[in-house]
C-alpha cells in the first residue's frame, strides 16, 4: 500500500514537496492522518474522493470550497499535545460514521466535545470557557463500538446504545458537554448517523481549564445536506 501511494504520489508533481514533509514525520499515526486530510498532498485523499463522492455534485462543491472531503464510513480523529487531527471535518447528513477517536499523547488526557458557542465562567483571569453552550449530541444516537483507556465519558443527552458494559464511568445528562475523555494511549469507537444538524459545528479539549483548547486543540465540523 505504502509504495502504491507512493507512485502515485509522485505522478502528483505537484504535490511532491508536502508529501516528503509529511513522510519525514516519525509518528505513523499521525502521518497517515495527516495525509488523509490534507487534501493534495497524497494519493490517500484522491482515492477516498473517488471512492466517496466521485460522481456527486456536492462532493465536488464541498471539496472546492473547503479543501476538505466528505467522510462517512470510518473517519479517525487524532488528539496530542496539543491538537486535532484532522481539525476539519466535513459530514453529510443521514450518513453513517464510526469515528475512531484516539489520543497519541504520551501522558496527558484529552477529550472531545463538540458543538457552537461557549459557556464562560468569571475568573480573576477574565472568562474561561468552559464547555460548549450548545452540544452537538443532544438527541444524537451513539453506539460505543469499542474502547480502551477511556477516563470517563460524559453522555449528556445522547442516546447512548452499547453492547457491553464499559469500566469506565459514565456521566449522565447535566454533568456537562457530551465527551469522551481518554487517557494517554486510549482509544473510543463511535458509531453513529450524522444527525439533520446542518451548520458549522466547533470541537475541542476543554481540559485544564480551557488551556488545552487555548494550546490549539480545536477543530471544525461542517455537516452538509444531503
Ligand atoms: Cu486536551
Amino acid at each position: 500500500m505504502d509504495s502504491n501511494e507512493g507512485k502515485q504520489a509522485n505522478q502528483q508533481s505537484d504535490d511532491k514537496g508536502d508529501t516528503g514533509g509529511m513522510l519525514q514525520r516519525t509518528d505513523e499515526p499521525v502521518d497517515w492522518s495527516r495525509r488523509k486530510f490534507l487534501i493534495g498532498t497524497g494519493a490517500m485523499a484522491i482515492v477516498g474522493i473517488t471512492a466517496l463522492f466521485g460522481q456527486s455534485l456536492i462532493g465536488k462543491t464541498i471539496k472546492a470550497m473547503t479543501g476538505v472531503p466528505v467522510s462517512k464510513g470510518i473517519q479517525d480523529l487524532y488528539v496530542g499535545d496539543y491538537y486535532y487531527l484532522p481539525n476539519e471535518m466535513v459530514w453529510r447528513v443521514g450518513d453513517e460514521v464510526v469515528v475512531n477517536f484516539h489520543n497519541l499523547s504520551p501522558n496527558r488526557f484529552h477529550e472531545w466535545m463538540m458543538g457552537q458557542g461557549f459557556d464562560l465562567t468569571p475568573s480573576d483571569f477574565g472568562d474561561v470557557k468552559t464547555q460548549f453552550h450548545k452540544d452537538f449530541w443532544d438527541g444524537v444516537q451513539v453506539e460505543v463500538l469499542e474502547g480502551h483507556g477511556v477516563d470517563n465519558f460524559v453522555t449528556n443527552k445522547a442516546i447512548i446504545k452499547s453492547n457491553e458494559k464499559y469500566p469506565w464511568l459514565i456521566t449522565q445528562q447535566g454533568q456537562g458537554n457530551f465527551s469522551p475523555t481518554l487517557m494517554p494511549g486510549g482509544s473510543i469507537r463511535l458509531k453513529i448517523k450524522v444527525p439533520d444538524k446542518p451548520g458549522v459545528w466547533q470541537y475541542g479539549c476543554f481540559v485544564q481549564g480551557f488551556v488545552h483548547y487555548r494550546a490549539g486543540m480545536k477543530g471544525t465540523l461542517r455537516i452538509i445536506k444531503s
